[in-house]
């Protein structure tokens, strides 16, 4: 019998394409099934019935328009177990999933045989994706370029922070990337680059053979496809901790661009530096640096990682770009969450800065003072200054920003503490300017209340 299966990606943005939506039509495909694929809410997929319908997740985050599009397509199969949820969110929060809605959710990986149909041997993650179906649909998702790959499954570690534990709990060291990107290649054509979305790629103890395996795919370093150079990026950075001499040595022999090394913790700067010295060493130049912030760290830690890479390159010429990565709760269903350290003033700060830049902190040092500040005290008062102070800091700093600028550094310690309580929220009411207990203080608070009447509405 051939079934009509529906596939939905909810609407919510996305660079990547869904590779598990992928590869379950590949795996329906195979058996004759009747697939189409869809994005968001689909007027026309309602007006019919279907066999089952799958519903992909990502981030816990986009909780609310998960939820909803799993309600909208629900009442088009037989029963709410038809529609089946799976991906990280529904990973990370199946029981809620399933109590709200009476969906099948699969938790973790696709990689036993059985899991969709009990009558399958085939194990639907070994499948190559399907990259035909995303041709169903007028959304434009990024890496067309780019094959994207495993080298390995889960990690050895177990981080606080990190949901790897839970969606892929067990540590494969190596899968067979060669045959994955050759049936790609096949089917679809050579494309120039490479990303892999290894959760630790630097654990596996067959690290070296992975390294064979890219140099046999043709990404040595160096390589082309035509003439365009090719890139591999591990897209999950790599554990600076784990990058030994001899490790460094095995990476530059692949096309690696950029290289990644994650910065989530000021502990690790002596580890991370030295990892930076050591692909300077071997001509990997270009780097790129997630740092966390919004968890433990402060927001002086946080400027002082970014300023790092800064000097770094400074002396080492090499290029260094730094993403900042807001820390969220493994459970957050939205983005508010504000971290010890930090206050929703700061958050927003940080992300008028990055507005500001575009969203690039400067490799070079003077274009990176400029937006961050000379040092962690300065930058945590630009991030404290009104959001349209920063963002267009050029058209405001002779006039209203130097006179915000004055009274804040006025503030004696009890005014600042005051201060502080009222902006932190990050929403500033006019009843608090008037109420304020010093005139310095009125006037420094007044510049928020400004900004909101001017149309600019700061939010958290
Ligand atoms: C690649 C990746 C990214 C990419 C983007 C991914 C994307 N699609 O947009 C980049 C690098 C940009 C990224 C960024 C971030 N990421 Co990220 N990322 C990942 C990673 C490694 C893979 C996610 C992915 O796309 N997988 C592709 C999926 C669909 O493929 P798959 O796993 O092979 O799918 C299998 C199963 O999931 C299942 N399946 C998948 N879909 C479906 C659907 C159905 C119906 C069924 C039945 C089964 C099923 O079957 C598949 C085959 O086995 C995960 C970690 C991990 N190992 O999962 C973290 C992860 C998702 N990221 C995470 C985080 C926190 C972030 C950031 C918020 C970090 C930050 N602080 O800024 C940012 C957010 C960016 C944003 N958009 O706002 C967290 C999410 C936690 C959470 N609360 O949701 C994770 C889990 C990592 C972690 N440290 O815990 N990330
Ligand atoms: S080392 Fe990386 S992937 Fe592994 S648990 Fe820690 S954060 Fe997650």
């Amino acid at each position: 019998m051939v079934r009509r299966i529906l596939l939905v990606e909810p609407g919510f943005r996305n660079k990547y394409p869904p590779l598990g939506l992928m590869k379950i039509s590949a795996y329906h495909k195979r058996r004759g099934d009747y697939v189409r694929f869809v994005k968001g809410l689909d007027a026309e997929a309602r007006t019919s019935r279907w066999d089952r319908i799958y519903v992909s997740t990502l981030f816990t985050f986009n909780w609310g328009v998960t939820i909803k599009t799993i309600n909208f397509y629900l009442d088009l199969v037989r029963d709410p177990a038809d529609l089946w949820v799976g991906g990280v969110m529904g990973t990370l929060m199946a029981a809620e999933i399933r109590q709200l809605t009476g969906a099948t959710v699969i938790e973790g990986l696709l990689d036993r045989p059985g899991q969709l149909d009990s009558n399958s041997k085939v194990i639907v993650d070994a499948l190559p994706p399907d990259y035909s179906m995303l041709d169903m649909v007028d959304y434009e998702y990024g890496l067309q370029d780019a094959y994207l790959g495993y080298a390995t499954r889960g990690c050895p570690n177990k981080c606080g922070f990190c949901a790897v534990r839970t969606i892929e709990p067990e540590f494969i060291g190596y899968l067979p990337l060669k045959r994955q990107i050759r049936s790609l290649e096949m089917l679809y054509g050579e494309r120039p680059n490479l990303v892999l979305m290894d959760n630790n790629i630097l654990a596996s103890d067959s690290f070296e053979q992975i390294i064979d395996d890219l140099v046999e795919l043709g990404f040595e370093r160096g390589a082309r496809l035509g003439r365009r150079l090719r890139h591999v990026d591990f897209n999950q950075g790599t554990d600076a901790r784990l990058l030994t001499e001899e490790r460094m040595k095995q990476l530059a022999r692949v096309a690696v661009r950029p290289l990644r090394l994650a910065f989530d913790d000021s502990k690790l700067t002596p580890i991370y530096e030295k990892g930076v010295r050591l692909a300077a060493k071997y001509g990997v130049g270009q780097l790129s640096n997630y740092v966390l912030y919004n968890y433990k760290d402060t927001p002086e830690d946080f400027y002082d990682r970014l300023r790092l890479n800064v000097l770094l390159n400074q002396e080492l010429g090499t290029h260094i770009y730094s993403f900042p990565m807001k820390y969220m709760p493994l459970d957050a269903k939205d983005r508010s969450h504000v971290g010890t350290n930090w206050s929703p003033r700061l958050l927003r700060g940080v992300q008028c800065i990055l507005l500001a830049t575009r969203g690039k902190v400067g490799t070079h040092r003077d274009f990176f003072e400029a937006a961050f500040g000379v040092d962690g005290a300065e930058f945590r008062q630009i991030a404290l200054m009104p959001d349209d102070y920063i963002i267009h800091r050029r058209l405001h700093e002779t006039n209203s920003a130097a006179d915000w600028l004055r009274d804040y550094r006025k503030l004696t310690k009890s005014e600042s503490a005051e201060f502080l309580e009222v902006v932190s929220k990050n929403r500033v009411a006019e009843s608090e300017v008037t109420s304020a207990s010093t005139a310095r203080l009125k006037r420094i608070l007044s510049h928020y209340v400004r900004r909101r009447e001017d149309g600019i509405v700061s939010t958290s």
